[in-house]
């Protein structure tokens, strides 16, 4: 793969540069009802989601869920990078129920998502955290362009040029979008806050019935400590010269209020400025500590 590719414009929607060759096969792909969606902006908790939806269509069974890494298990829909299977050719080959990780914004959801009543579920996060979590990702995935110094990359996050667009479209239109289709919305902090309570309301969701020792049993699977030390979900099998974990590692800190490590008083003040105009026209809120 070629290093740090630039980022390029689909349908009006920056994505990462490899994955624009496939945005045809994404836009035409076929979905089937039995479809789990999960989507998110990055950094939302796309990966905790994917881990726990997993281990619930196997029942908690974990010897099920370490056949493979999380990115196997859970195929990334807009993924393409030359010479490995995209994301849409993985997901036409896998039986049902497939389920499936996605970051894009409602208006480029494959319409058949929407024709199917495939179930979806969105996760979104505070963000200040997705910002800085977003900058450390890309330094050390080489499939984005070099982010620059953490300044460069806050006004890149405000401006929307980076890799799935703006942060607030994507949050505020899945957000108003839930009303109208059946979809379940959560955040990354209540998930952190009271796991079992958010995992509960997957398990519903997706029309399951557990008992309380597997839900405990998937709960405990599903921790950072234990994610970040299971291979078979922390991305540490890809290698070095793609995801550099000795730079950042992709399981790296998974709590609420980093940010305020990151962000100077005046970084902090043009993001307040940011967030209160971005959000002036909605009544979804976020919890920043
Ligand atoms: P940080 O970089 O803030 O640590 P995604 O999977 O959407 O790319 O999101 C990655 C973020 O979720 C990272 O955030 C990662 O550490 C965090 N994360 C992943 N699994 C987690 C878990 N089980 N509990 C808490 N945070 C988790
Ligand atoms: C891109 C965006 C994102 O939010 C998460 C991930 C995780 C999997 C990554 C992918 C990505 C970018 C492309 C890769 C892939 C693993 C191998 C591949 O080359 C880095």
């Amino acid at each position: 793969m070629v290093s740090r590719p630039p980022i390029k414009v689909v349908s009006g929607m920056p994505i990462l540069g490899p994955f624009a060759e496939n945005w045809e096969n994404v836009q035409r792909f076929q979905a089937r009802e039995e479809d789990i969606v999960i989507v998110t902006y990055p950094k939302s908790g796309t990966t905790w989601m994917s881990e726990i939806v997993d281990l619930m269509i196997h029942n908690g069974d974990v010897t099920k869920t370490q056949r493979g890494a999380i990115f196997e298990r859970v195929p990334f829909l807009e993924y393409a990078v030359r010479d490995m299977p995209s994301g849409t050719e993985a997901l036409d080959a896998r039986e049902s129920p497939r389920v499936i990780k996605c970051h894009l914004p409602v208006h480029l959801l494959p319409s058949s998502f929407w024709e199917k009543k495939s179930k979806i579920i969105y996760v979104a996060r505070n963000p200040k955290d997705v910002l800085v979590s977003y900058y450390h990702f890309y330094r050390m995935a080489t499939v984005h362009p070099d982010p620059g110094t953490f300044d460069e990359f806050l006004q890149l996050f405000i401006e929307g040029k980076i890799a799935f667009g703006p942060w607030s479209d994507h949050v505020k239109d899945w957000w108003k979008i839930r009303q109208q289709r059946d979809i379940l919305y959560l955040f990354f902090e209540d998930m952190l806050e009271e796991p079992m309570r958010e995992i509960k309301k997957v398990m519903k969701f997706i029309g399951k019935d557990l008992p309380e020792d597997v839900l405990e049993k998937i709960q405990q699977r599903t921790t950072f400590k234990t994610m970040k030390e299971n291979h078979m979900a922390n991305y540490s099998t890809i290698p070095t010269h793609v995801m550099d974990h000795s730079i950042s590692p992709f399981m790296r800190k998974g709590i609420c209020g980093d940010w305020k490590s990151h962000l100077t008083v005046a970084q902090n003040e043009l993001f307040d400025e940011y967030y209160k105009t971005a959000m002036s026209d909605t009544d979804l809120t976020f919890r920043f500590d």
